[in-house]
């Protein structure tokens, strides 16, 4: 199918077509090169603007699939005046007509891009504008509460009757609660998006490998009694329950090694590392002494399971338990016994909750505008409590613009230009 949209497309359909085309209802038609002589024959249907996906006057023609016809129908286009489209200029071009605000152009690309069901089923929401919907009613809200606070900064010698600051509060405190409702909700349709990424690291032998072919329940990686099997890291991407996984697997970390190919594999561990969001420090249970001291190797900030494997062999019961340094799991990757743990851990500290209703899809950077956004309406809070009502009005102006950037009312059309970039072509 190609899609054509812009001012000549009547033009396009007289030279092409060589026929007046009802609007919106597909018709059958030869599709004629410039002496009039037919390429392919197929449907044509025209929608004319403003009723089309991009506003403009459309045109789409379904042909048939051969490459060779699609590229003389192309040609014989582009020698009427038609260009490519750009990646995601179809739906650039309906956001910048009000057809469809930024939230929903984006759930385009998630929606064709998505790996997972649950993700689907977000995308979908997202592009519907439940999300925007959302983002809408609290922006009203806001710029209510800045009326009137602004209106009795304005007249504040006049008798009117004025929200008391009890009443401001409540507010505030009601947009708070909305927003972080919100902002629960987005951050699961983020995580439906782009996952989270697992890296498994620890000792030569601990399991590692093991562990990677457990969660991928295939023979991802090769697994030997030899220490130093694995060199090379290897990426998987799995799902638990529609939570989309990245899983890579790392060469060994110890401390005296010759071989320059480990030594390698070690430094491109430590780089996946410092990427990862969560770690899984795999650690042989059956090795005396402190098979913990890797811990050093992987920064403060992140998450860090610690795993303590082959309890077939150590005797040591499956089971968890929470420490101060973080969770402890010991399981047997051979037996299987207590990887279930595992499992059930990792949906949990990713807060990961089943099921998609009432999720909408949401990137990283609504996060981001949402986070902003919970800021400033705590800044209000406390500029109301030292009364200082310009101060007040100001942090919900920003509450405001940050929210507003969501929808893409107010954007930079640097922003822009990245966002339609990472589209697919034809959309
Ligand atoms: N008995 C026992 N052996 C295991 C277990 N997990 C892994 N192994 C063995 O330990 C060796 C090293 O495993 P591998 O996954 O290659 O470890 P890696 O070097 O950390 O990737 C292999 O011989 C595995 O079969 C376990 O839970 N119990
Ligand atoms: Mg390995």
């Amino acid at each position: 199918m190609i899609r054509v949209s812009g001012e000549a497309v009547p033009f396009i359909i007289t030279s092409l077509v060589g026929k007046e085309l009802t609007p919106r209802s597909a018709q059958f038609a030869g599709f004629q090169n410039a002496s009039g002589q037919p390429i392919d024959q197929g449907l044509a249907i025209y929608f004319p603007a403003p009723h089309s996906f991009t506003g403009e006057h459309v045109l789409e023609l379904h042909a048939h699939g051969s490459p060779v016809v699609l590229d003389m129908l192309l040609q014989r286009l582009f020698d009427l005046g038609v260009r490519a489209a750009r990646p995601g200029e179809f739906s650039e071009r309906a956001f910048l007509n009000d057809k469809i605000d930024l939230a929903q152009a984006e759930a385009i690309a998630d929606l064709i891009e998505c790996t997972t069901e649950s993700a689907a089923r977000s995308a979908q929401r997202s592009l519907q504008g439940e999300f925007s919907r959302q983002i809408n009613q609290l922006v009203e809200s806001l710029i209510q509460l800045r009326l009137y606070i602004e209106a009795s900064i304005d007249f504040v010698d006049e008798d009117i009757d004025f929200l008391t600051a009890a009443h401001i509060d409540a507010q505030l405190d009601g947009l708070l609660r909305r927003l972080e409702t919100i902002r629960a909700s987005a951050r699961q349709g983020q995580l439906l998006r782009d996952g989270i990424t697992l890296v498994i690291t620890g000792r030569p032998n601990a399991g590692k490998s093991s562990l990677l072919n457990t969660l991928t329940g295939r023979d991802s990686a090769i697994v030997t009694h030899i220490a130093g099997t694995t060199r090379d890291t290897l990426r998987e991407f799995i799902q638990i329950d529609g939570l989309p996984l990245h899983v890579i697997d790392t060469a060994g970390l110890r401390d005296h090694c010759e071989d320059v190919v480990e030594q390698e594999g070690m430094r491109r561990a430590r780089m996946e590392i410092a990427q990862a969001d969560h770690v899984l420090l795999l650690i042989d249970d059956t090795e005396p002494g402190d098979r913990e001291s890797l811990l050093s190797d992987i920064p403060g900030h992140l998450p860090v399971t610690r795993i303590r494997n082959k309890i077939d062999l150590s005797g040591h019961p499956a089971g968890l338990e929470k420490t101060e340094t973080g969770t402890v799991i010991y399981l047997s990757l051979k037996s299987g016994e207590g990887t279930e743990l595992l499992i059930q851990h990792l949906k949990e500290c990713v807060g990961y909750a089943e099921g998609s209703e009432g999720i909408f899809m949401a990137r990283r950077r609504h996060l981001d505008a949402i986070d902003q956004a919970l800021m400033a309406i705590h800044n209000a809070a406390a500029q109301l409590k030292s009364g200082a009502l310009e101060l007040l009005a100001e942090e919900l102006r920003l509450a405001q613009s940050a929210l507003s950037e969501i929808t893409g009312e107010f954007t930079s059309d640097d922003l822009l230009g990245r966002i339609f970039a990472g589209f697919c072509i034809g959309k």
